[in-house]
């Protein structure tokens, strides 16, 4: 099975994740030769031209949250949605809060602070990324802080959930970016974080990541 994209975004980054939990192989392929010149079969798998796209023998979908769906169907243990009907409500519940609240405020940061000086040759627009992180990101956060669970717990339940991937993507964004983190207002947010962060399912990514970055700063 192929995964197209980059674990640079968040919603890529939230599926190789949930392979690793399961013990899914995914094969991740770029979407194409450079930026602005996507693959057929990237174009064939995306109808919005957007990453992840995902294609299974001649199925082909586009979406994480579509594509995680897909993956739980077919490969249903251990289970990472779970069943009974509040808990599923939530996952779904923090994944959307992750995919849409999250996601798009960190994007500000992320897209004019690091795609576009270094994957465009452009400079980004500060006032835009300033804003996000120091008017729009800090309420973002303020809701998580109150929800998060005690150390070494997870959002739903006893064990972990697409949740805890959805939730935790987003902040390896925000790590490459050297967000501050103010702990006195979002310390246990941070904790809970960092620890979904450091399991084996994230921690090669991200620090593959941040080799690469690294490299394009150089
Ligand atoms: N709802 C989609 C969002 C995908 C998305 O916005 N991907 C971004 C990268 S983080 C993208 O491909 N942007 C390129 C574009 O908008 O042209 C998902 O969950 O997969």
């Amino acid at each position: 099975m192929i995964l197209y994209g980059s674990s640079l975004s968040p919603f890529v980054r939230k599926v190789l994740a949930y392979a690793a939990e399961k013990g899914i192989e995914l094969e991740l392929k770029p979407t194409g030769s450079a930026p602005g010149q996507p693959s057929e079969e990237f174009l064939d798998a995306s109808p919005l031209r957007k990453m992840p796209a995902f294609r299974d023998g001649d199925f082909t979908l586009a979406d994480s949250t579509a594509i995680i769906a897909y993956l739980e169907a077919r490969f249903p243990e251990p289970p990472l949605i779970p069943a009974e009907p509040e808990a599923r409500g939530r996952t779904v519940w923090f994944e959307e809060y992750a995919d849409t609240v999250l996601t798009s405020c960190g994007a500000k940061m992320f897209y004019n602070r690091i795609v576009a000086p270094l994957f465009l040759g452009k400079a980004g627009d500060e006032e835009i990324a300033r804003t996000a992180e120091t008017e729009e990101m800090p309420l973002v956060l303020d809701y998580l802080e109150t929800v998060v669970p005690e150390p070494g717990g997870f959002l739903v339940g006893g064990d972990l959930t697409v949740a805890d991937i959805a939730i935790s993507s987003p902040f390896a964004n925000f790590v490459h970016l050297g967000c501050d983190r103010d702990r006195a207002r979002h310390g246990r947010l941070f904790d809970y974080v960092d620890s979904i962060l450091a399991r084996p399912s994230f921690k090669p990514w991200v620090e593959r990541e941040t080799a690469l970055l690294a490299r394009l700063a150089a």
